[in-house]
C-alpha cells in the first residue's frame, strides 16, 4: 500500500519482476497489465483483497502457484485474474463446467495388473472441502478457527463412524501433546506443523497455529478428517491393498456421512468445489499411492528426474511427508494426478492408474 493506504501497483509489479529472476509463479505470470487495469476499477476494499489472495506469491519467491483465496466469493470477484491461472494449472482449453461422478468400479484399477509386486500398497485419496458461512483458512481469526473446530467436534460425535478426534488446540478437551501428534505424523496420518511451511506462513493459512487444528481418525485407521489445514476440511481415506476403487469407496462413504450431518460445502457453478488453493478447485480430489522408484531416482539421489517424468505423464511426485518433503533411498514417492478441475472424481482414479502403468514401465526400463 502507498502512503494514502491505496494499493501500489508500481511497487507490486516491480516485486513481480524481481521474483521472475528466481521463479515465475502462476500468480506472477498472470498478473498482467490487463489485470492491473481491471483491478483499478474495483473498490479500495476489493483491491486490498486482491492483494491478500496473492500475498503468498508476493512475499515468498519460491512459490509455484502463490495464490490463496480468502473467501468463496473471491472466485467470482477476481475471476478475471484467477480464471486463466486455473485453466493453465489444470490444462483446460475452452469452457469447462465441473461435473461430479463417484461411480468408480471396484476390481478394475488393480495395481497387481501393473506389477505383481504391488500386492500391498499404501493407497490414499482425499477431498478438500470448505464450509459455507466461514472465511477460508487464510483469513480466519483465532476465534473463528476455534468455533469451526468445535462445530466439527459436534459432527464427529454424532455422524455415526466409530473413531476419535484429536485436537492440537491448547486446553481442548481432546488435546494431544506434541509427542502424540508426532506419532500420528510418523504414520502419515496428521499434517506437519504448518509454521514450517513457507507457503502457508506467508498466506496466513498457518496463522494462530495450533488453534482450531486437529484430526479425526476412525477406529480402523482407514478414514480420517483434517480440521483447519489449508482447507477447512480434508476428508481422507488410506487403505493398504491393491485395488484403487476400494479407497474411493471408503472415501465416498466418509464424505457422504459428513454431508448427511448437514454441513453445506462451498461450491462454484463452473469451477466446482471451492478451495483455498486454485490447484484443488473442481473435485478437490487428490488420489495417490506410495510407490518405490529406485531406478528413476537413482537411489533417491535424483528426485528431480522422477518429478519431471511424472509431470510429463500428468502426475505429481512428492516425498512421503507431503508436498514439500523428500524421498528416501529407495525413491519412495507419493504419486498423484495433477488435475482436479475439468475431470470427475472417477477420472482422477483412472488417470492415476493409467499414469502408473507408464511410470512403472519407465522404472523397469531404467533397471
Ligand atoms: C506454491 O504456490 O508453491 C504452494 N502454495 C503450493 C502450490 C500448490 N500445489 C501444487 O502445485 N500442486
Amino acid at each position: 500500500l502507498d502512503d494514502q493506504g491505496n494499493v501500489d501497483y508500481i511497487k507490486i509489479q516491480a516485486r513481480w519482476e524481481e521474483f521472475k529472476k528466481n521463479k515465475v509463479s502462476l500468480a506472477n505470470k498472470h498478473f498482467t497489465q490487463q489485470v492491473v487495469e481491471k483491478a483499478k476499477t474495483l473498490s479500495q476494499e476489493d483491491q486490498q483483497r486482491l492483494l491478500d489472495i496473492m500475498i503468498e506469491g508476493l512475499t515468498y519467491n519460491d512459490s509455484s502457484v502463490g495464490i490463496a483465496a480468502t473467501r468463496p466469493e473471491d472466485y467470482d470477484l477476481f475471476l478475471f485474474y484467477l480464471e486463466p491461472l486455473i485453466r493453465e494449472y489444470h490444462k483446460i482449453e475452452g469452457q469447462t463446467k465441473q461435473e461430479h461422478d463417484w461411480n468408480i468400479p471396484v476390481g478394475e484399477y488393480v495395481l497387481t495388473n501393473i506389477d505383481p509386486k504391488l500386492e500391498k500398497v499404501s493407497m490414499r485419496a482425499r477431498v478438500a472441502r470448505n464450509v459455507v458461512g466461514y472465511s477460508l483458512p487464510s483469513s480466519m481469526d483465532k476465534d473463528e478457527r476455534i468455533k469451526f473446530e468445535n462445530q466439527m467436534v459436534e459432527v464427529f460425535e454424532k455422524f455415526g463412524f466409530p473413531g476419535k478426534y484429536h485436537s492440537l488446540t491448547p486446553g481442548h478437551k481432546n488435546f494431544i501433546s506434541d509427542q502424540e501428534a508426532d506419532v500420528l505424523r510418523n504414520k502419515h496420518f496428521l499434517f506437519i506443523n504448518m509454521t514450517h511451511d513457507n507457503c502457508l506462513m506467508s498466506n496466513g493459512v498457518a496463522s494462530d497455529w495450533p488453534y482450531g487444528r486437529g484430526i479425526w481418525i476412525s477406529e480402523d485407521e482407514t478414514k480420517m478428517v483434517w480440521v483447519g489445514e489449508e482447507d477447512h476440511l480434508r476428508i481422507i481415506s488410506i487403505v493398504q491393498g491393491n485395488d484403487l476403487g476400494k479407497v474411493d469407496q471408503s472415501l465416498n462413504e466418509l464424505l457422504t456421512g459428513i454431508e448427511k450431518s448437514g454441513l453445506k460445502f462451498a461450491e462454484h457453478p463452473t469451477y466446482g468445489i471451492i478451495t483455498t488453493c486454485p490447484t484443488n478447485m473442481g473435485t478437490g480430489k487428490r488420489q495417490s499411492i506410495l510407490g518405490k522408484f529406485p531406478n528413476i531416482t537413482k537411489g533417491g539421489k535424483d528426485e528431480a528426474n522422477l518429478k519431471n517424468i511424472a509431470k510429463s505423464l500428468g502426475l505429481q511426485a512428492r516425498g512421503i511427508g507431503g508436498e514439500h518433503s523428500n524421498m528416501d533411498s529407495e525413491g519412495t514417492a507419493d504419486i498423484s494426478p495433477s488435475a482436479r478441475f475439468g475431470v470427475t472424481e472417477a477420472i482422477v482414479t483412472k488417470r492415476l492408474y493409467e499414469g502408473l502403468i507408464k511410470l512403472y514401465e519407465i522404472e523397469r526400463n531404467e533397471a
